[in-house]
């Protein structure tokens, strides 16, 4: 029985991963959850998967968690951070949205606990000091003569790219190809993006996701964020990563390797896929998941992404170029742009030029530290919410 650590049980991520539990219920077991608010749907996680410690962040909803026999009850960011310390288990899923993951994550490292990663701030944000922090652990580990930890992508395409990396080596990779439905707006134009509606792009065409993603989506920030988690991931350079406009999402992107073969991972838009991988990884397990058919797919169409009309993608290109806090920042800046847009307090157009404004007024610090970061977080926070959409940036885009 592999014992696995959920945190973010009741969450779009959470709940699929219970979905996948369930189907391999002989397989694992689910040791602890933890949730936001959503009492409701953790107490039922509750009644159904027996957890052994359950986690609730608002402290003032911790008595409405139906405490069952030799349940612990941990409440507040703090205790549930000593709970992952203390956790006995295999792997500890990430699903957290946003920033919120981080400091969990980094958590579980330290404690010697291989993380299954679904919230790609967490590479985003701190990604050299996860990886550092990865090395030490194992460098520690090796000599207790204990199993060492690794980091997981449950991100479909960065599961893609996992998955087809397992058919070469490191040093054979020539380009990683990271495929992108392009949203909803895809193909249209800066003037006819001027307008639209919180609703028009919260309506994605292929995944049904949480608010915040779904406008990355449309604006292409997900693909720059997912950009800075593969080089990070995978340990590659920018310019070896490629964006492809792929509408269908059915190639959940690809590796070209040094004698010009592309190998990818192809499959239905559909979580519970990678989540299954992940957890059952290095094997693959059967389930009843419905099965795609290429010929009743019939085509499919990639294209060059549009950068001129979706500037975010490029911005994400030089947060990485410019390092350190950087990526926090534009990540910190997006969350800000995205909740303001989302209150149709600012346009859609006005999203990646608030981004490049609070970027161009940072200071970058190199090498952060967890709390340099978390500064950093604060800060473009802070400086988001004061922004002034009658001021134009003059930062500049580079492609
Ligand atoms: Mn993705």
């Amino acid at each position: 029985m592999k014992k696995i650590a959920l945190l973010g049980s009741t969450g779009s991520i959470g709940t699929q991963t219970l979905d996948v539990v369930r189907q391999l219920n002989d397989r694992f077991q689910v040791v602890a959850v933890t949730a936001n608010t959503n009492v409701e749907l953790l107490n039922r996680q509750i009644a159904e998967f027996k957890p052994l410690h359950v986690g609730i962040t608002h402290q003032t909803l911790k008595h409405t968690v139906k405490a069952g026999r030799g349940l612990k009850i941990y409440s507040g960011e703090e205790e549930i951070l000593g709970m992952i310390e203390v956790l006995e288990c295999d792997l500890v899923v990430v699903a957290l949205a946003g920033a919120a993951g981080l400091r969990p994550a980094v958590t579980a490292l330290t404690s010697g606990k291989s993380v299954a990663l679904a919230t790609k701030e967490v590479m985003v944000l701190a990604g050299e000091l996860v990886n550092t922090l990865i090395c030490q652990k194992n460098k520690q580990l090796r000599l207790q003569h204990k199993p060492e930890i690794d980091l997981y992508p449950i991100d479909s395409e960065h599961s893609a790219i996992w998955q087809s990396l397992r058919s070469g080596k490191q040093e054979e990779v020539e380009k990683i190809i990271l495929t992108c439905s392009g949203g909803p707006f895809l193909g249209k134009t800066k003037e006819e993006l001027k307008h639209v509606s919180v609703a028009h792009a919260l309506n994605h065409p292929n995944w049904k996701m949480g608010k915040r993603i779904t406008i990355d989506s449309a604006t292409l920030m997900n693909k720059g964020l997912e950009v800075i988690e593969a080089t990070r991931l995978f340990s590659v350079s920018p310019q070896l990563i490629e964006v492809v406009i792929h509408p269908q999402s059915i190639l959940h992107s690809a590796v070209q390797f040094q004698d010009g073969s592309i190998i990818g991972q192809f499959g239905f838009p559909d979580m519970r896929l990678p989540i299954q991988y992940v957890l059952t990884y290095p094997e693959r397990s059967k389930n009843t998941f419905s099965r795609l058919s290429l010929a009743d797919v019939g085509s499919l169409t990639f294209a060059k992404p549009d950068r001129e009309t979706f500037p975010c993608l490029s911005l994400a290109y030089t947060a990485l170029e410019a390092g350190g806090t950087m990526p926090t920042v534009l990540n910190a800046a997006d969350e800000v742009a995205v909740s303001l847009f989302l209150q149709e307090k600012i346009s859609f157009l006005e999203i990646p030029e608030l981004i490049a404004t609070v970027m161009s007024d940072h200071s970058v610090v190199q090498e952060p530290t967890l709390e340099a970061i978390l500064a950093a977080d604060s800060w473009a926070r802070e400086k988001s919410f004061t922004y002034n959409s009658s001021r134009r940036t003059h930062f500049m885009f580079r492609t």
